[in-house]
């Protein structure tokens, strides 16, 4: 089998409830879905979801990596060859999230051709992953309200909720009025995406001693190396990586320099081979993994439920699946559904994530034939 063709198609679904945290908002879903097609007529799908704010990849640079970067390098390679696919990715810095996606795709290949799920590919070991519902900015009342409908529709109990870049009162007002209006049964943790010191993190987990969070993510940004890793020193409850850990070194960076305690894993800009490597590198140095959310459609959410169901280690802890609910729409046949606060895996041949095709054309940005490979 040979790679024969890639696609980079620009699509844009408007959100019903945009989300606001500290390094950004997302009103639109203006991600790219990459195909790759082989000369036995199989054909490949990801999501690739540009997060400009945090890793400097556009809906625009993504595609244009895929169509003149990798494309060529890609076609003609078998797609069982993974590590030459993967010293051909490896060559070119950063675009992580391109790369990510296009080493979905490559999986979602190899798990059609062998007529088996990815999901068992990876290690098979759950076939339903609990969901954790990220709350971006909202007044604290709002945030309680959702996080109520979120328990009663879909049974959801554990909450992340975005914090930083605003007064530290409001946040610690935020953390409480959860706490109470949830009860002690909600899991809840935060997420400030570098958008306090090291200084005012310490300040707001004294003030929310009482709340019983399980976790702080990305507190400040992992350049401030030296207070951060006082943080995490002082810290009684784990310090997540999220944005400074994309690749398996930047993971041995945080963990070895005391940047982090905690690692969250996102498929969206590690793909399944990445991921697979970070997984290994957390296990080994036992440090507990959370499986994180991009910001992620049905499509990224479908790649994120297959990984961490299959590993005993990410699926331990709820993993983050259902912000695609802000979304007005997507590109999934088969939407993806929330029930007793479980998602389950799909038991089709690739990674199951199947596109409906009308959905695509209504939706996609460029015209609708394909790319010259
Ligand atoms: C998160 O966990 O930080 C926000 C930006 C991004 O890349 O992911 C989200 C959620
Ligand atoms: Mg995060």
């Amino acid at each position: 089998m040979k790679i024969l063709r890639l696609e980079a198609i620009p699509y844009s679904i408007p959100y019903t409830t945009p989300l606001a945290f500290a390094s950004g908002q997302v009103a639109h879903a203006e991600h790219v879905l990459v195909r790759i097609h082989t000369d036995d007529g199989l054909v490949g799908e990801a999501d690739a979801p540009p997060r400009p704010f945090t890793y400097g990849e556009t809906q625009a640079s993504m595609k244009a990596i895929i169509d003149s970067v990798f494309a060529p390098q890609l076609i003609g390679l078998d797609p069982f060859d993974r590590g030459k696919v993967h010293a051909v990715l490896g060559r070119t810095m950063h675009n992580q999230v391109a790369k990510g996606a296009v080493d979905i795709a490559l999986w979602d290949v190899l798990g059609k051709a062998l007529r088996t799920p990815v999901h068992k590919l990876l290690g098979g070991f759950r076939d339903s992953m609990r969901v954790s519902h990220m709350l971006g900015f909202r007044p604290a009342q709002d945030l309680l309200a959702e996080a109520q409908r979120f328990r009663e529709e879909y049974g959801i109990s554990t909450f992340k909720l975005k914090v930083g870049r605003r007064p530290l009162a409001l946040d610690i007002e935020a953390c409480h009025v959860l706490r109470e209006g949830l009860g002690s049964d909600v899991e809840l943790y935060l997420d400030a995406n570098r958008g306090w010191s090291a200084n005012e993190a310490l300040e707001v987990l004294r003030r929310t001693a009482d709340v019983g969070l399980t976790a702080l993510e990305e507190p400040c940004d992992a350049k401030e190396a030296l207070s951060r890793r006082r943080l995490v020193q002082q810290s009684p409850i784990p310090i997540i990586g999220d944005e400074s850990v994309p690749t398996a070194g930047d993971v041995s960076r945080e963990l070895l320099s005391g940047g982090c305690s905690a690692v969250s894993l996102k498929t969206a800009r590690s793909g399944f081979t990445e991921a697979t490597e970070i997984l290994g590198l957390c296990s080994g140095l036992g440090v507990d993994v959370t499986m994180g959310n991009q910001i992620d459609t049905q499509v990224g959410s479908v790649a994120t439920v297959v990984f961490g169901a299959a590993h005993e280690a990410t699926s331990r802890r709820a993993g983050e699946l259902s912000n695609f609910l802000d979304m007005s729409d997507d590109l999934l046949a088969d939407p993806l559904r929330i029930r007793a606060g479980r998602i389950q895996v799909p038991a089709l041949p690739g990674v199951g994530a199947v596109i409906d095709e009308d959905k695509l054309a209504h939706y996609r940005q460029d015209a609708t034939s394909p790319s010259p490979h």
